[in-house]
């Protein structure tokens, strides 16, 4: 095979905290103020990552941001040392210093969307790194995010990293969590669909933000130099947002040709299928797996995050392997639902469950923390080696989280002084294992 789908998990940071910051997030409200234990977010990430690069799937890291961002605290006023503009943040703007504290670069698939080399006009893979504006917080993710892209996709003449869509509300952009590419194989031309909650040109009156906007979409399909016949651009529904549904894949997954998803996750489901046919006319038939919500029910598939899962072609097998969370499991319909499939000649012949609670009490899934990258062989060979995953690299981050990752951080914790050394010392020394150079991270640059 000369072209797979690599997986790029976020590395949960130091600072992962519960702040209740996302609104429309069902998790973060409700577990707001809990102590969270960093060293065993990282651990169950890198766990799960070990799971597929042992299972021979090609797997690799985004690093974290730096947080506390300290730049963001100077631009609006603090001053003195780092930990004296961190001290003063904390003391005097807490909700403020908290949105700078959040480890939320965890969640990969929010870090950009991707069109593989197969789709584009000029044959090159395009990043757009998201802009986030819907949530302060991650608003300040994209410009990190695409220096990362950028040192580890360094080869301008096989990838493209645009920076994010213009920061304006018209063009919110959440990156791959609504988009998902069809295809009969990963080096195949493939359909892609890019999903949004809102017209940036309507009024929106949901009970929850609807984060993508129509005309972000649209302007990542042209960026990335799309064919508009491969190319659907379709609405979420609104009970899907409204019940908590704030990314497309907390109700949709698809790999290859198969698109897995709840019954209420778009405005139009016909409209759906009937433009994905259209579109994948002459290159593959797409196969759905409709949910219905008599048999798992909105308000379970958006707590149990079943759709939130890794639909993975799995070496060696030929039917598909769902990677869900525990939560699937333990909730009665998605674990029923989920043993009647396997049971029937449907595409998805295996689910196993991963235990990722760390990312799970914030809303992130599996499919949260990983970023798709369809890469060709030879695009492969241009990768920076360091974020790629082996046993010496899981060796040697699991060490390092050990090291100088907290057990526990409560919302009281957060406010210490020692936390901006000591997540810049991680931080530092991650840079020289992954191979990112000494000045990735803007403490690094003075
Ligand atoms: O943007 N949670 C993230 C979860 C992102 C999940 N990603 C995908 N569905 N692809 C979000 O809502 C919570 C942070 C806090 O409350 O502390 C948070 O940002």
């Amino acid at each position: 095979m000369t072209t797979i789908e690599a997986n790029f998990d976020g590395l949960v940071g130091p600072t992962h905290n519960y702040a209740g910051l996302a609104e429309g997030n069902l998790a973060s409200a409700k577990n707001a103020g809990l102590v969270s234990a960093p060293r065993a977010g990282v651990l169950e990430g890198l766990a799960k990552a070990k799971r597929l690069a042992d299972a021979g799937l090609v797997q690799g890291f985004l690093p974290p941001h730096e947080r506390p961002f300290i730049p963001g605290l100077r631009a609006l006023g603090f001053t003195g040392s780092d930990a004296q503009v961190w001290e003063a943040a904390a003391r005097r703007a807490p909700v403020l210093a908290r949105n700078m504290a959040s480890a939320s670069p965890m969640w990969a698939a929010n870090a950009a969307t991707v069109s593989p080399s197969a789709d584009t006009a000029d044959g090159r893979l395009h990043f757009s790194a998201a802009n986030l504006l819907s949530t302060l917080h991650r608003s300040i993710e994209g410009p990190q995010t695409a220096r990362a892209l950028r040192a580890i996709f360094p080869d301008e003449t096989r990838f493209a990293v645009h920076d994010p869509l213009p920061m304006q509300a018209a063009f919110g952009d959440e990156g791959a969590a609504n988009h998902v590419r069809l295809c009969a194989e990963h080096g195949a031309p493939g359909v892609e669909l890019l999903v949004y909650g809102r017209d940036a040109f309507e009024h929106w009156q949901g009970r929850f933000p609807a984060r993508q906007t129509k005309q972000a979409c649209e302007a990542i399909a042209r960026r990335h130099g799309l064919d508009p016949e491969r190319t659907v651009i379709v609405r979420q529904s609104r009970a899907a947002i409204d019940a908590g549904a704030f990314h497309n894949d907390v109700v949709c997954v698809g790999n290859g040709p198969v698109l897995f998803f709840h019954e209420q996750a778009f405005d139009d489901t016909e409209a759906v299928t009937d433009a994905i046919r259209a579109s994948a006319k002459g290159l593959f038939d797409p196969v759905f797996v409709e949910v219905p919500e008599a048999e798992v029910p909105i308000g379970d598939a958006i707590t149990s995050y079943i759709f939130n899962s890794q639909l993975l072609s799995w070496p060696g097998e030929d039917r598909m392997v769902l990677l869900a969370p525990k939560e699937t499991e333990e909730t009665a319909s998605t674990r029923a639902y989920c043993e009647r499939m396997v049971a029937g000649n449907g595409p998805i012949g295996r689910v196993e469950y991963a235990d990722v609670r760390q990312s799970m009490r914030n809303g992130g899934g599996p499919a949260c923390l990983r970023l798709r990258v369809v890469l060709t062989k030879t695009e492969l060979a241009t990768v920076n080696p360091g974020v790629m995953l082996d046993d010496a690299l899981y060796a040697k981050l699991t060490a390092w989280a050990k090291k100088h990752y907290r057990e526990t951080l409560s919302p009281a914790d957060l406010a210490d002084p020692a936390l901006v050394g000591e997540s810049q010392r991680a931080l530092d020394e991650l840079t020289s294992i992954m191979g990112l150079g000494g000045d990735f991270y803007s403490f690094q640059r003075g």
